[in-house]
């Protein structure tokens, strides 16, 4: 390395919301290790805060700085997800700056570098007034950055294109859809929101980020995808996710014991993260293959929406099945006896799945997640997009058939060992992530 980390304070801008902060601070927690005389100011609000510290394996070069989540006192939330996003975003790099200012006056150090997550794009303004570079993280399906940059391109096909015709426009990505991209790229006018209007704008923003760290395997990605995205930024690199993150708990809900009990690769996992809660009809849909499948399967289903489930599914599927409200979801899909994965598509969740080998059958429903189901069906093809992209009785009966029992799936399964290894490769120390790890930290050390 160039230049040392001493003397050196990074500020961290966490989006608050979702899963966003667990792979930025896993991140920070791989700089700090890298380089322990670098100090690092986490800055989040009180909620996205208090998940994550104090926790006793968070190493003291790093501190949490709280700053507002820009919700007027007394405010009552819709029950709107993007309502929240709007009022932080609202408050604007002075919000930002105040959490710079804490973190000055605490340290007594001055910033020398900003790394924000991506959707935080006025933190590029804080980065510039103090005159420092600033790296932006993007934690989503890593391929869903090309959209930023072909926004126009996509709002056309969305409003000139009859049907849900396959488009091909997007470098190393063929075959897109309509339906696969972000919704709130394609709000017009009085539909915009703030949350819309930053998401239209990174393709912008990104270019002026001194680096953009991709939260993924470079190895799985399309080369034409990578080569586009290298010649409009000025630097992408690639860290590997950590394979067990911080979110992972201890098994207090008895999983892991009960997948010892399971047969190899068995198992239906079903989970949908954290922040989707499928429609009641959809979670009877579930319930109803599963039962009908006779599969052992591990639902983690939040308590609030237990009372759906249809009369008497728990008692009839007791030997067979287990509904928890959290599972330790890292270890689960590491677990032998997990065959397949029910999921929204979630960028974290499908890293995990990736990372196990565990082939995943794909109902998503929002921002990345269509692009991520995409991929995994006609890219990757380690797991299938559910009929309809709805979840029915039938539809989720035969995908569950075709990846755990019959042969059409056999490919799928060997696929999804195959990038299982990819994936076990690019994490050695001599892999093209580390390299990437050790230029970050050449651009924090000279700063
Ligand atoms: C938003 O994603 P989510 O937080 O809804 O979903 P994931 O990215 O899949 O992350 C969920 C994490 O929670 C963990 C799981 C993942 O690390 O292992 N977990 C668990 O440990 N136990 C459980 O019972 C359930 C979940 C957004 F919705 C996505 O579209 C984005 O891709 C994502 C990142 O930007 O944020």
């Amino acid at each position: 390395m160039s230049n040392s980390t001493e003397n050196k304070h990074v500020a961290v801008f966490a989006f608050p919301f979702g899963t966003h902060t667990v792979p930025l601070l896993n991140l920070v927690l791989k700089l700090s290790q890298a380089a322990p005389n670098c100090s690092f100011s986490f800055i989040g609000t009180e909620k996205s805060n208090a998940i994550h510290f104090p926790k006793p394996h968070i190493p003291i070069n790093i501190k949490p700085y709280c700053i507002s989540d820009g919700i007027p006192e007394g405010h009552p939330l819709a029950n709107h997800p993007i309502e929240k996003l709007n009022f932080f975003l609202r408050t604007g790099h002075e919000n930002l700056h105040k959490g710079i200012q804490m973190a000055e006056e605490e340290t007594k150090q001055k910033v020398t570098c900003v790394i924000s997550d991506a959707f935080v794009s006025s933190s590029l303004v804080v980065a510039q007034k103090l005159n420092v570079p600033w790296i932006a993280f993007w934690p989503p399906m890593s391929c869903t950055l090309s959209l930023y940059f072909y926004i126009d391109l996509i709002r056309e096909q969305f409003l000139n294109s009859a049907g849900n015709a396959a488009f091909d426009f997007l470098p190393g990505l063929p075959n897109m859809r309509v339906e696969d991209m972000p919704q709130d790229l394609l709000f017009f006018g009085e539909k915009e929101t703030i949350f819309s209007k930053t998401l239209v704008s990174l393709g912008k923003v990104l270019p002026q980020a001194k680096v953009v760290v991709m939260n993924f395997f470079e190895e799985l990605d399309p080369p034409l995808f990578v080569q586009d995205m290298r010649s409009k930024l000025q630097s992408l690199l690639y860290i590997v996710p950590v394979r067990f993150p911080i979110l992972s708990v201890a098994d207090s809900t008895g999983c892991l014991s009960w997948l010892d009990m399971q047969g190899s690769r068995s198992v239906a996992y079903v989970s949908f993260g954290t922040v989707v809660t499928p429609p009641p009809h959809e979670i009877v849909a579930v319930a109803e293959a599963l039962e009908e499948s006779e599969l052992p399967f591990l639902w983690s289903l939040k308590e609030n929406v237990l009372g759906f489930l249809p009369t008497g599914f728990l008692e009839r599927t007791s030997m067979s099945g287990r509904i928890v409200y959290w599972a330790p979801q890292t270890q689960v899909l590491a677990h032998d006896s997990v065959g397949v994965f029910v999921t929204h598509c979630g960028s974290n969740s499908v890293t995990e799945s990736l990372s196990s080998g565990v082939p995943m059958i794909c109902r998503p429903f929002f921002g990345d997640q269509g692009v991520a189901a995409r991929v995994i069906q006609d890219l990757w093809e380690i797991g299938v997009i559910i009929e309809g992209r709805v979840f029915t009785k039938d539809g989720l009966l035969k995908s569950l058939k075709m990846i755990m029992v019959q042969e059409e799936g056999k490919k799928i399964r060997d696929n999804a060992l195959k990038l299982k290894k990819t994936v076990e490769d690019a994490a050695r120390p001599a892999g093209k992530s580390a390299h990437d790890l050790k230029t970050l930290l050449e651009v924090i050390s000279s700063s």
